[in-house]
């Protein structure tokens, strides 16, 4: 992006605004007007309220604030406020229709074309630095495309959504690897659309741990779920236990099991469940609780990242698992192109230097970790994004799943939920401490 000139910069950003909006529009026309306006799930918000949403943050920072320009529907920003109504409340509220949603964001998107154009991106504003304004409003629509797409999955009826079918699995030479630990740069200073939690970039020393090469299948997690592990207390946490009887758990969200057989229902398909897909739609708990069973646990986020990002052949910080380049289709299933994950072994050409694969798409991955802020976090350019959420009420996830885009997906980017949620294409992967003996 640095080495962009003004007119490239122009040109990528129109790009990427362009690129989220179609998933906007798609996810969106898929179903009708009831469906758009209803709450499918009490966890959610209606389809229609994430729509006027992402137009309205849009107005917000790059209409008003980045533009300058008057106000376009100043009388709607505190209905689309997130901070002002649970996702609960919201479809009692006196929301836009469908048709007055989708005239408002193009309205609204004209605007910002016209900003784009004139906007000088070396005028000395933080804000608008490297078009940074832009990419966080690509990745909001972009994160608000992945929580439209949750919905889609909680919503009953016909199936509206279809993709082709990911690249197929392949058996791993190995079920974890060891890695040696050392001090590397976690986080960011560089990345110019990284969001205010990923910076700045910072040392990190981390000790030896063994981490799996990929993320928890089905037919693995099956085996937990039949040797009756939600019956049994010792697996899980105090906190844990009592969401197992709390929310009666029993098995993954989406899993049924029908004469002897296990099904899963993916928006609107139901399936036989495929053993060798990564696990998903459990909880941080559910996650801890497995690891505990495999006489394992999560890794922290540290080891997370440190797998994820550190070579050890020139012990410095890579971008991603496969080095610096973007994702592409080879690397890993990101953007909505399949809608569901990819079976384990099927990104060969994503792995890391010590072989750990699909750490970037497919699901999301629990973490160990308390959502908190790195050394020298600066709140940017918003208190809300993430410095209102630190604390021990959200765990982290990492890596990001097959309905995150490639924009948002960094190796860097950090996404947090409470540990009782499942509605988000959340997995996992187990780490250990080394056996003695194993550090050789
Ligand atoms: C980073 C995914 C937790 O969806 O709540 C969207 C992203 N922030 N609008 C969320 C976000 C404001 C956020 N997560
Ligand atoms: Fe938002």
């Amino acid at each position: 992006l640095s080495e962009l000139t003004a007119e490239g910069l122009r040109a990528f950003v129109a790009e990427q605004l362009d690129r989220s909006r179609s998933r906007t529009v798609q996810l969106t026309d898929a179903v009708d007007t009831d469906d758009l306006v209803r709450q499918h799930s009490k966890l959610m918000s209606p389809l229609v309220w994430d729509y006027a949403h992402i137009g309205n943050q849009e107005e917000l920072w790059l209409v008003r604030d980045v533009g300058g320009r008057e106000p376009v529907r100043q009388d709607i920003d505190e209905l689309y406020d997130a901070f002002m109504h649970a996702r609960a409340d919201r479809p009692s509220l006196p929301l836009l229709g469908p048709t007055e949603t989708r005239a408002y964001v193009v309205e609204v998107r004209d605007k910002v074309l016209d900003v784009l154009d004139h906007v000088k991106f070396d005028g000395g504003r933080e804000l608008v630095d490297n078009a940074f304004a832009f990419g966080m409003i690509v990745q909001h629509e972009q994160q608000h495309d992945e929580t439209m797409l949750a919905t889609h999955q909680l919503r009953t009826g016909v199936p509206v959504l279809d993709s082709p079918a990911p690249p197929a699995g392949r058996r791993l030479a190995r079920p974890e690897v060891l890695v040696p630990g050392g001090v590397f740069e976690m986080g960011t200073s560089v990345e110019p659309w990284a969001l205010d939690n990923e910076r700045p970039a910072h040392a990190v020393r981390v000790a030896p741990y063994v981490i799996d090469t990929a993320p928890v299948s089905n037919g693995d997690y099956l085996k937990f779920v039949t040797a009756g592990g939600y019956a049994d207390p010792k697996w899980w946490s105090d906190a844990g236990w009592a969401q197992v009887q709390k929310a009666s758990l029993d098995a993954p969200r989406f899993w049924e099991q029908v004469d002897g057989e296990w099904l899963r229902t993916r928006f609107g398909h139901r399936e036989l469940l495929p053993l060798d897909e990564p696990v998903m739609h459990v909880c941080f708990y559910e996650a801890e609780a497995y690891a505990a069973w495999a006489g394992k646990r999560l890794p922290t986020e540290e080891e997370w990242e440190f797998a994820a990002r550190f070579d050890p052949a020139t012990g410095r910080t890579r971008r991603f698992p496969w080095g610096d380049d973007n994702p592409g289709p080879r690397h890993a299933n990101l953007g909505q192109r399949h809608l569901r994950p990819a079976p384990v072994g099927a990104y060969p050409a994503g792995a890391s230097p010590l072989g750990v694969e699909q750490l970037i798409g497919d699901v999301w991955e629990w973490t160990s970790s308390d959502f908190t802020p790195y050394p020298g976090f600066r709140a940017f350019p918003y208190d809300e994004y993430s410095l209102v959420f630190f604390g021990s009420d959200y765990k982290v996830l990492r890596g990001g799943s097959f309905g995150t885009d490639e924009v948002v997906a960094r190796g860097t980017f950090r996404n947090w939920d409470y540990p009782i949620r499942r509605q988000i294409f959340a997995g996992f992967r187990c780490a250990r401490d080394p056996r003695p003996g194993e550090l050789g």
